[in-house]
């Protein structure tokens, strides 16, 4: 009996050892330099409707958001380089999209090919949401009333995707679809957190939509959490 469940601890003790000696972590954030930009408001002289459900409050673009310790803010985070030729199971639950206030929530985001994307209607007006990859198929969505929902997936890796609205000219919104679930977008202090990465040699891209892009360098050991911190001013215009 004592040699069967010390057996049994050691077998334990060894797959849970095992299990975090091949994963790591990655965070850090995303510094904003040089002049702060003051928010740009959006009109939304196309349709009353959007305006008369803020009513009359000021809506600010999402495009460029600098956050108050002088972070970015809607920058997403990958893996770019190092996971070639392993595979990742394809999530089923699903990721949302949701038309509120006549713009996108979440305004950037991440997931990976196949998995779900669920478009919601939370307006009481039209939107006709249109995505525009170039790997995979487009599609193009109305959804004329509150309510509706519709599931979508993109079939194919593709950073960025993006996403438009043929009803409303000012809202956009993007989405990095991978062949593995390595992402991340920085929050409203400018960080973002890459968990559980098999130990590696990898490349790290970070991408905003008005700034473009840089990518870092990085080795993950068994059990590291490393810090990778990246900086506006380095960013390169994308191609
Ligand atoms: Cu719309």
């Amino acid at each position: 009996m004592f040699i069967t469940s010390s057996i049994y601890a050691t077998i334990v003790a060894c797959c849970l050892a095992s299990s975090f000696a091949f994963a790591g972590n990655i965070k850090g954030k995303v510094d904003f330099k040089g002049t702060k930009p003051n928010p740009t408001e959006i009109k939304m002289i196309a349709d009353p409707n959007c305006i008369k459900i803020h009513a009359g409050k000021k809506v600010t673009s999402d495009q460029v958001v600098v956050n108050t310790n002088n972070t970015l803010r809607h920058v997403f985070v990958y893996v770019k380089k190092g996971l070639e030729g392993k595979k990742f199971p394809k999530p089923t639950q699903k990721v949302t999209i949701d038309q509120q206030g006549c713009t996108y929530h979440p305004h950037l985001f991440g997931m990976m090919a196949s998995q779900p994307l669920e478009i919601i209607n939370s307006d009481p007006t039209m939107h006709n949401i249109h995505a525009l990859p170039k790997n995979s198929k487009q599609f193009n969505i109305a959804q004329p009333r509150k309510g509706m929902k519709r599931v979508q997936t993109f079939d194919k890796p593709e950073v960025m995707v993006k996403i438009k609205c043929d009803v409303h000219p000012w809202m956009a919104a993007y989405v990095g679809v991978l062949d593995h679930p390595f992402y991340a977008v920085t929050d409203d202090q400018g960080n973002y957190e890459i968990k559980n990465l098999p130990a590696g040699d990898y490349e790290i891209e970070a991408w905003h939509e008005k700034y473009g892009s840089q990518t870092m360098k990085v080795s993950v050991g068994a059990a590291d959490t490393k810090t990778v911190d990246f900086s506006s001013d380095k960013f390169v215009a994308s191609k």
